[in-house]
């Protein structure tokens, strides 16, 4: 038997096994290739950003100096057409407005405006993708002054970047319109002290002065979906941030905005998966950035695991694949930068499929008839069932296969080694 042969063989065992449980795989399959997950630019060139803004800060951190770092806008889009084509799925391209091509004009990101990305535009069509999704940049610049952007205490400062996140909206409206898809614009800042402050709250009214300003300027809620990303902690803010989770939902709920959930972002025993359906029972919209925390670090690469899946089955059997919208938020300088980029985008691939061969309604059933017992029994059976022939499957019609790593092992040798 061939490898194909073989894997359709498998593909039609495992549909039997999973029609047994009422599961119709076709439909997942048809399902998970409609299923938008934007795709991080920053994997690439570990968050440096095009803009000269100055070195990565605000307590978020690349370790590792594997070879191959792209260190151009044409390098950059070189290693996403690479890493992209080997991601199965619909993908959107999630960039920062660190990534402006300024193209020699002089300007600084308060005014960055819909030309600095155009080129990004016709890229992006070029790949074919769903649309792209943005983020102001309020780090790696020398405004983010004692640590503090849109909750600075100094005005020339909190304007600044109130502008700046204003010119964002203004440029995020310019990527639905060209896309014809909704944009999402995360706002994440890295204020917080260090020590124990003297004062928690002016800190957090500055912010939600600031937010206000942002949000009054007047933009298409059809076209652009504004998130607040909160963060527990970070390094060099281990105290205190000010945008903190209560913060931003308050802040979102109150002002028709939506929270954005970094699952790299809360305490190491509290669980996004957990926060997604209290979310859905007040939001249209609540985002995500997927990523894998370990100890005191939010960033590592994405893998199929077991949060990851819970957090699947949330966005599935909540009927909510519309209303999460799924990025992706990692970066790993140790090992190569597009195989870590589609290790994690293929997880989140895997961790939806898993979740779209479930059959809810029996396991719901049992929850509210109190059978507990059969619920854990029949939990457990699930996770044994031939996922994985479906998975290959999957990635056969994608025109992909699983073993991705000889492709990139040449690319590194035809490209990456090159750039020294
Ligand atoms: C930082 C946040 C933020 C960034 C990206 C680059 O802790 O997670 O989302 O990682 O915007
Ligand atoms: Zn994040």
């Amino acid at each position: 038997m061939s490898e194909k042969e073989n894997i359709i063989f498998m593909y039609e065992q495992a549909k039997k096994q999973y029609a047994l449980y009422g599961v119709d795989v076709e439909k997942a399959l048809n399902t998970l290739r409609q299923i938008p997950v934007s795709v991080h630019c920053w994997q690439g060139d570990d968050v440096i950003g095009l803009d000269g803004g100055g070195s990565l800060s605000g307590g978020i951190q690349t370790t590792g100096n594997y070879p191959g770092r792209a260190r151009n806008f044409e390098e950059l889009k070189r290693d996403i057409e690479k890493a992209f084509s080997l991601m199965p799925g619909k993908k959107r391209l999630n960039l920062h407005a660190s990534y402006a091509i300024l193209g020699g004009d002089k300007v600084d990101r308060n005014a960055y405006a819909p030309k600095h990305f155009a080129p990004w535009v016709e890229f992006a069509k070029k790949l074919g993708l769903d649309g792209i999704d943005f983020n102001p940049t309020l780090f790696s610049h020398e405004n983010v002054k004692d640590g503090l952007t849109l909750s600075s205490p100094d005005e020339k400062i909190r304007k600044f970047w109130v502008e700046h996140c204003k010119a964002c909206i203004k440029i995020s409206e310019y990527f639905a319109t060209e896309f014809g898809t909704r944009a999402l614009m995360n706002i994440w800042i890295p204020d917080g002290f260090k020590d124990v402050p003297a004062d928690r709250l002016s800190p957090r009214l500055r912010l939600k002065k600031s937010l206000d300003e942002i949000l009054s300027c007047g933009y298409d809620r059809n076209k652009v979906a504004v998130a607040v990303e909160s963060k527990v902690f970070g390094i060099g803010v281990e105290s205190y941030t000010v945008g903190s989770n209560e913060f931003y939902q308050n802040y979102a709920a109150n002002n028709g905005i939506c929270c954005l959930l970094d699952n790299g972002h809360y305490h190491p025993l509290e669980y996004v998966s957990d926060k997604i359906p209290s979310l859905l029972a007040f939001y249209d919209t609540v985002a995500l950035h997927v990523t894998r925390g370990v100890r005191w670090d939010s960033d590592h690469v994405v893998l199929f695991e077991d949060e990851l899946k819970e957090i699947a089955k949330e966005i599935v059997r909540n009927d909510a694949i519309d209303k999460v919208k799924i990025g992706l938020d990692y970066f790993d300088a140790s090992i190569n930068r597009l195989s870590a980029w589609v290790t994690g985008q293929r997880a989140v691939q895997k961790a939806l499929l898993y979740a779209l061969l479930v059959n809810d309604a029996p396991l719901k059933k049992l929850q509210d008839e109190g059978d507990f017992t059969a619920l854990m029994v029949a939990q457990e059976e699930y996770k044994t069932l031939p996922f994985g022939a479906v998975w290959q499957e999957y990635l056969k019609r994608e025109g992909l296969c699983e073993a991705y790593l000889p492709e990139i092992r040449k690319y590194e040798n035809d490209v990456l080694k090159e750039r020294k």
